[in-house]
């Protein structure tokens, strides 16, 4: 059984949230049409409390019930089987979908028999790198969806690098148009 993971597709980090990547909001379309083709769907949501460590190093972002952190209203909702929030506590930067609390997403994976994980979303260079290597490190079959990740590049070439790893991993990187 295969799932899709749609990383932090969140208004924060889309154009005109604080913490944009370019053309982050690009990724939804992508991901609506792809969405369809698999048993399950995991939406991840960073969900920061207003005050955390993590933004000692960056600005504000994605906190709990405000606007930013509300899913891009392009992205369909309709698809998602599973919300996973992560970047909860006051000192985790919670970069990975797979320290979301209040969920064990391993468990739930596992339990729904998925083998493969396609991972999709922002960004590139934090979070979908993140997830993407906790995934293979946990025995999945991982494919990265290229063409629908945004990288946030503090330095021009987070993104380039953060795939070059993803690869060197044992990840699969793979176009939306091949699934
Ligand atoms: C992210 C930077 C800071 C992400 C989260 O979702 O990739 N990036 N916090």
């Amino acid at each position: 059984m295969k799932a899709l993971l749609i990383v932090d597709v969140q208004n924060d980090f889309c154009t005109g949230g604080v913490l944009a990547a370019k053309g982050g909001e690009e990724v939804a379309p992508i991901i609506n049409k792809i969405a369809p083709n698999f048993d399950l769907v995991i939406a991840s949501k960073d969900w920061h409390p207003i005050k955390t460590k993590h933004f000692d190093k960056w600005p504000p972002h994605c906190v709990q019930e405000t606007h930013g952190a509300e899913f891009h209203s392009d992205l369909n909702t309709a698809n998602i089987d599973l919300v996973a929030l992560k970047g909860t506590g006051t000192i985790d930067d919670g970069y990975s979908a797979f320290e979301a609390t209040n969920i064990n997403l391993i468990s739930f994976l596992k339990q729904n028999k998925i083998t493969e994980l396609y991972v999709s979303g922002i960004a590139t260079d934090y979070c979908v790198l993140s997830s993407a290597l906790d995934s293979v490190k946990e025995g999945f079959k991982t494919f990265v969806v290229t063409d629908a990740i945004r990288g946030v590049n503090v330095n021009p070439n987070d993104s380039e690098i953060a795939l070059q790893q993803m690869k060197e991993a044992g990840c699969i990187l793979i176009a939306s148009e091949e699934i």
